[in-house]
């Protein structure tokens, strides 16, 4: 099964186009899981998973918060990963790349070793920095195309060509999917612009959409503007807001309160 079937699975299965992240973050873990284990963040992660793969499409592993805990913290990914139901979308969250040579190994060891569903990847090198990423047609690369934060406009809001930079990288991110597993990423605070970058890549590419929550976008809009005509192909990310709800004995509990929520507030937008 290729990455775009998965998706549709289990967005119908759950009903729902959210994507969790599980940015586990020590400072933000329940104190009560210490007293377990000195470093907790995969059952912090496991409980959360319980708690939420009902209400999911996706979890999001920003490499990040792993990469900072040294070996333990592959160990942790890795196990986190084969925790999560098969079911269910893994997208790993490095934005990376490289040179074609380089580019190839990051691709290798996200989706081998760490058997990824998606990746996200950064345009800024091109085509040959992205093709390797591509020859696994049966996953799926979301390319960064406009970003949430607020220094994006720096980069891409230049025009360049007559056009801002993020709507070149969106034309580029339709041409480069002849295998039909490119995605873009476009953050859920810049509605306007996810508008236009949803009306240049048509109905079948995938959006990911990271945002809502900790960073207030819009939810009504990212759904209206984000999604395909059958209210489809956009995977909307919240992490801080969710997996931090609560920091007592009921943060899982609080947690899936709060994906139920979201979940069922996107689908009331559809
Ligand atoms: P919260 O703000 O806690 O919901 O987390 C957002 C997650 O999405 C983090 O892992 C970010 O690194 C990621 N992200 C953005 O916030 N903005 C972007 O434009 C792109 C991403 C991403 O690629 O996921």
């Amino acid at each position: 099964m290729n990455f775009k079937e998965k998706l549709s699975k289990i967005v119908k299965k759950n009903n729902s186009l959210l994507c969790i992240g599980l940015d586990t973050n020590i400072e933000k873990i329940p104190k009560h899981l210490f007293e377990i284990n000195k470093t907790p963040y995969l059952e912090f992660n496991k409980s959360i998973i319980d708690a939420t793969c009902s209400l999911v499409c996706a979890y999001k592993l920003n490499m990040a918060f792993y990469e900072v805990l040294g070996k333990k913290g592959f160990e942790i990914l890795e196990k986190t990963i084969s925790y999560i139901p098969n079911d269910i979308i893994v997208i790993l969250d490095g934005k990376r790349n490289d040179i074609g040579n380089t580019a190839k190994m990051y691709a290798k060891s996200l989706f081998d070793v760490l058997n990824a569903d998606a990746v996200t990847v950064n345009p800024y090198l091109g085509k040959d920095s992205i093709m390797p990423f591509l020859e696994y047609e049966d996953k799926c690369s979301f390319i960064l195309c406009r970003t949430s934060n607020p220094s994006a406009v720096d980069f891409q809001n230049l025009i360049v060509s007559n056009d801002p930079v993020y709507k070149l990288v969106a034309r580029k991110i339709k041409e480069w999917n002849q295998f039909d597993n490119c995605g873009a990423v476009v953050g859920a605070t810049y509605p306007d612009e996810l508008k236009i970058i949803r009306d240049i890549l048509g109905e079948e590419i995938p959006i990911l959409i990271p945002g809502v929550g900790a960073q207030c976008g819009d939810v009504e809009k990212t759904v209206k503007y984000g999604t395909n005509k059958h209210g489809e192909m956009a995977i909307i990310n919240s992490s801080r807001a969710i997996i931090y709800a609560a920091n007592d004995k009921s943060f899982s509990e609080k947690a899936k309160n709060e994906a139920r929520t979201l979940r069922d507030e996107i689908n009331s937008y559809k």
